[in-house]
C-alpha cells in the first residue's frame, strides 16, 4: 500500500510539474484548470496522510516557510550589471559601431532583441536542478535573499527539467506583475478600503519585499528569464538566443517576443513593432533591450533603448 502511495505521489509530482511547464513555458496546456486543481488536491491529501513522503520540491510546498524578521544579504558571484541606455538612432548607430570595434574580427553584428520588462531583476540559483536561493539585484554586487518569496511564483520551477541540467545555474530574470493581475489586485484593495499600488512595478516590488511569503503567494507575480550568471557542469551555447533556448528546455520561462535581429534595420523594425504592440502586451515594458548575439559575444555588450514613453523613432 505504502509503495503504491509513494509511486502515486511521485507520478503526481511529475505530472503536475509537466503541466506547469506546458502552461507557463510552452503556453500550451493540455488539461483544464479544474483538472489541474484536482491533481494538486490529490497530491496534497496523500502528503497530509503520509508526511514521510513530503519533500520541499513538491509542487504543494511553494509556501512553506514561516515569516522572516529581516532579509539576509547575498553577494552575487557574478555582478548583476545595469544596461547602457541609448535614446535615439544616432546613439544606436554609435553603439553598433562600438560593438564593431570591440568585435573587430566579425563582419556583421547580430542582436537578440527583447522587450525590457518593467519589474525587478532577480537571480535564482539552482544546484543539481533544485532551486536553492534567490536574490534581488540590490546594488548589482549584493542583493537580498528572497528565496521564500520567489518559491511562491508559479512560473518559477522548483526543480529544473532533467535533461543535461547544470550542476550549478544562476539564472537572471525579471519578476513582474501582469497588467490584469495588477488591476484585479487594486480593485480588491479598493473594495476593502486598503492602499492601492501606483503601478505594476511598485506592486511587484512591494510583493517581493514581504517578510511573510504567505502574502507574496497571494500576489499575481510572474517571471521571464533573460540571462545566465553562473553555469557549471554543462557547456552553454555561445550565443545569447541559444542560451535562452536552453533555459526554456530546462523549464525556465522566457519572453516569447524575443527575436534575433540580424542588422540595424531589423533592430529598428523590431523596436517599432514592439512600440505598436505595447498596449496589447499582458505586461508593462519600458523599452527594448538589444544584446549582441554573435558567437563568443562579449558579455555585457548590451544596449538598452530605455525610453519610458518609447516615443523615440529608431
Ligand atoms: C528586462 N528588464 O527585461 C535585461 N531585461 O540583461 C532584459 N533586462 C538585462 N534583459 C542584462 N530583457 C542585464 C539586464
Amino acid at each position: 500500500m505504502t509503495n503504491k502511495t509513494q509511486s502515486r505521489v511521485k507520478q503526481l509530482r511529475t505530472d503536475i510539474n509537466d503541466h506547469n511547464y506546458r502552461y507557463y513555458v510552452l503556453d500550451n496546456p493540455i488539461i483544464s484548470d479544474a483538472e489541474y486543481d484536482r491533481l494538486l488536491r490529490e497530491l496534497q491529501q496523500l502528503e497530509e496522510g503520509h508526511p514521510e513522503f513530503l519533500s520541499p520540491d513538491s509542487p504543494t510546498q511553494r509556501v512553506g516557510a514561516a515569516p522572516l524578521s529581516k532579509f539576509k544579504q547575498v553577494k552575487h558571484a557574478v555582478p548583476m550589471l545595469s544596461l547602457n541606455n541609448v535614446f535615439d538612432e544616432n546613439e544606436f548607430v554609435a553603439f553598433n559601431k562600438r560593438m564593431h570595434d570591440y568585435l573587430s574580427d566579425v563582419e556583421y553584428i547580430e542582436y537578440a532583441a527583447e522587450p525590457k520588462l518593467d519589474g525587478l531583476a532577480v537571480s535564482i540559483r539552482y544546484e543539481d536542478g533544485h532551486l536553492i536561493q534567490a536574490a534581488t539585484r540590490g546594488d548589482g554586487q549584493t542583493g537580498e535573499d528572497i528565496t521564500q518569496n520567489i518559491r511562491t511564483i508559479k512560473s518559477v520551477p522548483l526543480i529544473l527539467r532533467a535533461n543535461h541540467i547544470p550542476r550549478v545555474l544562476e539564472v537572471r530574470g525579471e519578476v513582474y506583475m501582469p497588467k490584469q493581475g495588477f488591476n484585479d489586485l487594486n480593485a480588491k484593495a479598493l473594495k476593502n478600503a486598503e492602499k492601492t499600488f501606483a503601478n505594476p512595478r511598485n506592486a511587484a516590488a512591494g510583493s517581493l519585499r514581504q517578510l511573510d511569503p504567505k502574502i507574496t503567494a497571494k500576489r499575481p507575480l510572474a517571471i521571464f528569464c533573460y540571462g545566465v550568471g553562473i553555469v557549471d557542469g554543462v557547456t552553454l551555447p555561445d550565443n545569447h538566443s541559444e542560451q535562452l533556448a536552453c533555459l526554456r528546455e530546462w523549464g525556465l520561462r522566457v519572453c516569447p517576443e524575443i527575436k534575433v535581429a540580424s542588422d540595424l534595420a531589423a533592430c529598428k523594425k523590431y523596436y517599432n513593432a514592439i512600440q505598436k504592440k505595447r498596449e496589447q502586451l499582458a505586461y508593462e515594458i519600458d523599452g527594448v533591450v538589444f544584446k549582441v548575439n554573435n558567437s563568443h559575444y562579449q558579455k555585457n555588450h548590451w544596449l538598452c533603448i530605455a525610453r519610458t514613453a518609447m516615443g523615440s523613432s529608431l
